[in-house]
């Protein structure tokens, strides 16, 4: 049980060897993608095929809140930590889903739009009695993991007036807690950072991307990277992107460690760097020595990104044989719709193939570039497929080594973008409010002309090839598990929590949970019994404006066992409005109106008024008609800045207020069916 003492000794233990070592049993989830090399395969299989149809809920637990859950939970002897939106901690008995403790960092929440997709957090690190939590706001904090009491805490951030933030779990090995950033859509220039585990003091700095070349290079690499952008973009000045907010990877057996890069600011090459180039290290993986932080190598996935397409999602490191000889690679699957494998000793491209179809590139070469389509790069509106949501995302994939097989969540989420003639390179202020669709992208969004998908893909690595695969209703499904129970797990955007046979992609179990789940599970052993828990609470970029359920739970962690009985919690049944009607306006004002809706980005979370029926956040064209004519009330010192509303006192004005009355209601009037 969960005495602090036992708790004490427990978390204790948890270092890098204890986290090597439970890879011989899987007994515990120490480290978010369950061991270092973050295969997510677990070698329990006490649940299998054969009885996985007598899963059973074992307890659920109310996390509070509304957005997006992404954290897999870490659990070690029946001790559970997980991460909720705005970084609030839970530390959990998982016997009986009971809280041990919480911890709330007290981000404030009004300033969420510092970040471009929900204020998620992607984990949690243990380590030697700790847990480490990176906050939002840009501070990483240890705590005490028996009492959740604060015990140290850093500003990982170079500067507050760019508007960096994290979401991104803390990756720790050897006394070294290491964490990237976030805010690429908003001008920052992206950095890892290793601080040590005990203290808090930082040990070592790496930037994705070089700064001003007029100052000296932090390094070789910098120098290096500089020769492949445009100095005349001055590109420096908003930062360049590359922001590393999610992949970070340590190999024990190289003592490296691999970063996967973002995209660059603006995403518009041609205003970021006008004659081309790779623009290094964006949209790359880049291995450092994992001790002084040092660059060894780097495979840049997108040369000279134009599309958004991040190299930042989840890594696998693998020992494979490819044409009989065994390999040390990493797996990967970036947003650009290419499956990688990457030899991770030095970084020489082995194989990539499109996973899903895509319009920018044919293929790649030999030598691992691109074979790249004209049109991605030079039309006036482009279909890009993959869109910036990617043809995976950050939902982690995990690899299953008695099948062979990667299990990995693909998606088409189309988006059709025209160069934005107006924009002008450096011009916004870094991170003024509205930053997210005029600030820093350099393109427009045009209504796309195909439809969204969402597929389980399982992949064989080897050969380059889809071996089976699940349609979803909808994109933007979990992140995966697979065991040796010969299984996969994955939550989907319509709400269920699904097992198949990991040979076959056969359904063989499905459990509703009340909200669209998108973080991958966990399992673990406590006593005797194997446990399965997910955390689920739909959310993220794409979870903020669509949804694919009829309801609305709060963000849950359900555990389930062989047998389990427990009851699942009452479904919240979503509901709105209706179609919004009333709200006086003058017809004059909708256009304006529905420029200051886009500059001050009501349209990233609210979406277009009237278009969908809301994500995590209320489509404002489904509101009662007081919501929006006492708009001016909830825009300025309004009552959900607690729920990461803006504060827009001093940045829009009463005549502001009017027009985008006039944008909400007039677009809803022009959209309502005519009866
Ligand atoms: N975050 C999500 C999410 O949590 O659902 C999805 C995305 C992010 C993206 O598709 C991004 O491109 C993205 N980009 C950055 C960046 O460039 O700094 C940050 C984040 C983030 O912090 O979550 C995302």
């Amino acid at each position: 049980d969960a005495k602090p003492d036992r708790i004490k000794a427990t978390i204790s233990r948890v270092d890098s060897d204890f986290i090597e070592a439970n890879t011989k049993t899987s007994r515990n989830w120490p480290t978010v993608g369950l061991d270092y090399a973050e295969t997510r395969f677990s070698k329990l299989n006490q649940i299998n095929t054969d009885n996985v149809r007598d899963l059973g809920l074992v307890w659920s637990y109310n996390l509070e809140s509304s957005r997006g859950i992404e954290a897999t939970p870490l659990v070690v002897d029946g001790i559970m930590y997980q991460s909720a939106p705005w970084n609030v901690v839970h530390a959990i008995d998982a016997r009986t889903g009971t809280k041990i403790w919480s911890f709330d960092p007290g981000v404030d929440r009004s300033k969420t739009y510092r970040g471009c997709c929900d204020a998620v957090s992607r984990g949690l690190a243990l380590y030697k009695g700790k847990v480490f939590v990176a906050a939002y706001d840009g501070r990483l904090i240890a705590l005490d993991a028996t009492t959740g009491a604060k015990l140290w805490e850093t500003d990982t951030l170079i500067d507050h007036e760019h508007s960096y933030t994290i979401t991104g779990a803390p990756r720790v090995f050897n006394g070294k807690v290491v964490i990237g950033q976030s805010g690429a859509e908003y001008g920052v220039r992206g950095y890892v950072t290793a601080y040590d585990s005990e203290t808090g003091h930082q040990l070592w700095r790496w930037f994705t991307v070089p700064g001003d070349p007029s100052k000296p290079f932090e390094d070789a690499s910098m120098e290096a990277a500089a020769k492949t952008w445009d100095p005349s973009g001055k590109y420096w000045i908003n930062g360049g992107g590359g922001a590393p907010w999610d992949s970070i990877t340590f190999d024990p057996d190289l003592n490296m460690v691999y970063v996967g890069t973002g995209n660059g600011g603006p995403w518009n090459r041609k205003l970021r760097s006008p004659s081309g180039g790779d623009n290094l290290y964006l949209g790359s993986i880049v291995a450092l020595n994992a001790d002084t932080g040092r660059y060894i190598w780097h495979y840049q996935e997108t040369p000279g990104d134009n599309w958004d397409y991040t190299s930042t999602q989840p890594m696998i490191l693998a020992d494979i044989k490819i044409d009989g000889a065994p390999r040390k690679v990493i797996l990967h699957a970036p947003k650009n719709g290419f499956f990688f494998v990457i030899d991770r000793t030095n970084g020489k491209f082995i194989s990539a193939k499109n996973f899903v179809d895509v319009n920018w590139a044919t293929g790649y070469d030999a030598n691992g570039r691109p074979i790249e389509l004209p049109a991605a790069r030079d039309a006036d509106q482009y279909e890009s497929i993959p869109g910036p949501d990617g043809a995976h995302n950050w939902q982690p994939m995990s690899f299953n080594p008695l099948t062979g097989l990667v299990y990995l969540p693909a998606q088409h989420i189309p988006v059709n973008l025209s160069p934005e003639k107006s924009f002008v390179q450096n011009a916004a202020a870094p991170g003024k409010l509205g930053g997210l669709l005029g600030g820093n992208i350099g393109f427009v969004f045009n209504p796309p002309k195909s439809a969204p998908f969402g597929r389980l893909l399982a992949w064989d690595p080897v050969h380059q090839k889809e071996v089976w695969r699940v349609e979803h209703v909808s994109p933007w499904n979990g992140g995966t598990l697979t065991t040796a129970g010969n299984l996969v797990f994955q939550g989907t955007a319509d709400g269920r929590f699904v097992a198949y046979d990991a040979a076959n992609g056969t359904k063989l179990w499905e459990m509703p949970t009340g909200t669209g789940a998108v973080a991958a599970a966990a399992t673990y052993m406590v006593d005797d019994r194997q446990y399965i828990s997910i955390a689920v609470g739909w959310g993220g970029s794409y979870g903020l404006t669509h949804r694919a359920t009829e309801y609305q739970n709060p963000g849950t962690i359900y555990t389930y066992a062989l047998g389990g009985t427990a009851k699942l919690p009452a479904f919240v049944k979503y509901q709105t409005d209706g179609l919004l009607q009333g709200v006086k306006y003058d017809p004059k004002d909708i256009r304006e109106g529905g420029e200051i809706y886009v500059a001050a980005a009501c349209v990233a979370c609210h979406g277009v008024p009237g278009v969908g029926r809301g994500g995590n956040i209320i489509n404002l064209g489904y509101v009662g008609a007081e919501e929006i004519t006492s708009l001016r009330h909830i825009l300025f010192h309004g009552p959900f800045r607690d729920q990461g509303m803006p504060d827009f006192s001093g940045k829009l004005t009463e005549g502001d207020v009017v027009k985008l009355q006039a944008f909400i209601q007039g677009t809803v009037d022009a959209i309502r069916p005519k009866s």
